[in-house]
Formats: C-alpha cells, structure tokens, sequence
C-alpha cells in the first residue's frame, strides 16, 4: 500500500512538542501536559504506542479524544502497539479478548470498541514537518531489515520517500527505549535522529520510568517521573 506522508505547517504561535511512547500511563501523561502548560496554538504529536503495558490505555486515549475536542492539536502517530491491536481484532474475537487481557486493556470493550478501532485505524504513520519527521520508530539510510525502522515494522506499508529526503530532515521517534542521559547527549549533539522513549513504563528502572516531551524548535526536553505506581499506593492506602 502506497503512503504519501502527510506535511504539517509549523504554528504561527505555537510550539511543536513531541512525547514519546506512554503505554497506557495516564497519570504521568497528565502530569506533563500540566508541566508543558499546552496551549490550543501548539502541536502536540504523540509517537506512538499510546496503549498496552501500563494499566491505563483506555484513560490515555480517552484524555486524548478529549483534548481534540476542546480543540487542542493533538495528532496521535500508530505505533506497533495500535497496528497489533487492530490486527489482534481481524483475528477473530477468542484471539482479541486474550489480546486485550494479556496487556491490560480489556476495559476497552466496556466502551464502543467499534469507535476505538476506527480511531486507531486514522492514526498516520508519520508526519513531515519540513526540518523534521515525526514517526514511531526511525527512516534508516539503505536499509530495508524487516527487524528495524519504520520500513521494517511496517512492512506492507510502501512509505513515498527518498533517501535523499530522510537525509534533509531530522527524526524524532520513539519506540527504542532510552536512557534519559543519551536523550540529553543526543539532543546536546544535535543527531539527526532523537529517540524519545524515556520508558515510562519501567519505572523500576532508575534511568528509565520517565514520560518525554521535545520541543522541536526550542529544543528543550521535559521529563515527568512515572507516577503510575505511586497513586496505587495512595488508592491502596485510602481503601
Ligand atoms: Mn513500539
């Protein structure tokens, strides 16, 4: 399947800000929207894999069908997660529901997940942004591996663009796991590819369990500690 990348114009008054992958941590996500102060004039772009993993998919995507309708600019980008979840449901239902079960997001089904499906369906793959790409996981240079890269995790997708093209832009991507030191290294050397998943969701992990955002054009980086486990423990304690 044939896929023109969609282009975006920068604001006239706002901020690009990306954030990377927040596998169904809702509450550090509020918290960083509420650090970023985000306003109706920036664009928000969401690096994939919104769901699966942490507890919360349904309320990350619920917060973000919300802010879309308050008319905030949130464009949300299919990671694997969102692909495995609509390819978990042409399966057939047995396989669906085990899905579902196996990465804590059978609350889905509570809802119209008829909708939720359509939504996941409208997420782009990638945006281009003039100076950068925005997608779930990095355009290499000549290399088609079916294990890396966007051509590689989507691999029935045929993305129209030319290595020349990968070449004049910067990348902002998620889905390789970073630490938060190699994020600030590789947004201090300018690299032409930043990897922004600060893993949230492994917030047992001292230099990982953080949720990221990047302003594409300041270049400042926000991180907001996972605070996941942090208010189970309070749910715990008051029940
Ligand atoms: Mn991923």
């Amino acid at each position: 399947m044939n896929y023109e990348i969609p282009k975006l114009d920068k604001p006239q008054n706002g901020r690009r800000i990306a954030i990377g992958d927040i596998h169904g941590c809702a509450d550090t996500f509020q918290l960083l929207l509420r650090k970023l102060a985000i306003q109706k004039e920036d664009q928000l772009f969401l690096l994939g894999d919104l769901i699966d993993k942490g507890g919360r998919s349904k309320e990350v995507i619920d917060a973000v069908l919300e802010l879309q309708k308050e008319g905030y600019q949130v464009f949300p980008i299919k990671g694997n997660h969102e692909q495995a979840f609509l390819d978990a449901y042409h399966e057939g239902f047995d396989f669906f529901m085990e899905y579902l079960t196996t990465n804590n997001t059978a609350d889905f089904l509570d809802d119209d997940i008829e909708a939720y499906l359509t939504y996941f369906s409208s997420f782009e793959y990638c945006y281009d942004l003039g100076d950068w790409l925005a997608c779930h996981s990095e355009f290499l240079i000549n290399e088609r591996s079916i294990y890396r890269g966007m051509r590689g995790m989507f691999s029935r997708i045929d993305f129209q663009i030319s290595e020349a093209l990968i070449l004049e832009k910067r990348q902002i991507t998620g889905h390789f796991v970073t630490r938060t030191s190699q994020i600030e290294t590789s947004i201090k050397n300018k690299n032409n590819v930043i990897y922004l998943d600060s893993g949230c969701v492994y917030a047992e992990n001292e230099e990982l369990g953080y949720l990221a955002a990047f302003d594409l054009d300041s270049e400042e980086l926000f991180l907001q500690k996972n605070v996941e486990r942090v208010l189970e423990i309070e749910e715990g304690e008051i029940t």
